[in-house]
């Protein structure tokens, strides 16, 4: 199935319309801050889904943080990309596909974790809301796609 379903939550759904139809013009921003669209399939259904994400650069590759807030859960999304090798990310008007994997050794974590609350303080305060170790993945660009 290819076809697009977007999320269900309005602000989220609008933001990434916005940024879609602007072509990273606008949207572009939560709270002053960058974001990313991380464009993925649904595990189940297969259909096409797009997550705004926080802007994390760690060296050449982005950073990617299921906190959704501090939720005791686990976003929806982080079930979707466990199961997928690629996604596609859109960081304003430059879109690419990025090979993606989860971050399981403790120093490296500990190191784009720092990288995280860099780019974006609030996530300290998610973790402290949650007693889930929030998953981090990273997407390295695949430089020929
Ligand atoms: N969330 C973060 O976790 N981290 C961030 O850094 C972050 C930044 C951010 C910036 C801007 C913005 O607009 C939103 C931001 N969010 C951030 C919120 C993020 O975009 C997600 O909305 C949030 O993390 C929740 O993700 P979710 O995947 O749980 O989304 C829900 C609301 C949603 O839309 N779910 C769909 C649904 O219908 O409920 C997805 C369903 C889905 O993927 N289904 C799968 C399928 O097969 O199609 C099946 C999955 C399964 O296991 O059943």
């Amino acid at each position: 199935m290819t076809e697009y379903i977007p999320s269900t939550t309005e602000w989220v759904r609008d933001q990434v319309e916005l940024y879609e139809k602007s072509n990273g013009q606008e949207g572009y921003e939560l709270r002053g801050l960058p974001v990313i669209i991380v464009t993925h399939r649904g595990r189940r259904t297969g259909a096409i889904r797009k997550t705004p994400l926080m802007r994390v650069k760690h060296h050449n590759t982005y950073v990617l943080v299921a906190s959704m807030g501090g939720a005791p859960k686990n976003p929806v999304w982080y079930y979707n990309l466990i199961e997928s090798e690629k996604v596609e990310l859109r960081d304003r008007d430059h879109v690419f596909m990025a090979k993606i994997r989860l971050v399981n050794n403790a120093e490296e974590r500990a190191q784009v974790w720092a990288a995280a609350v860099e780019a974006y303080p609030p996530y300290e305060d998610y973790q402290d809301r949650t007693t889930r170790c929030i998953p981090i993945f990273i997407a390295e660009p695949i430089l020929d796609e």
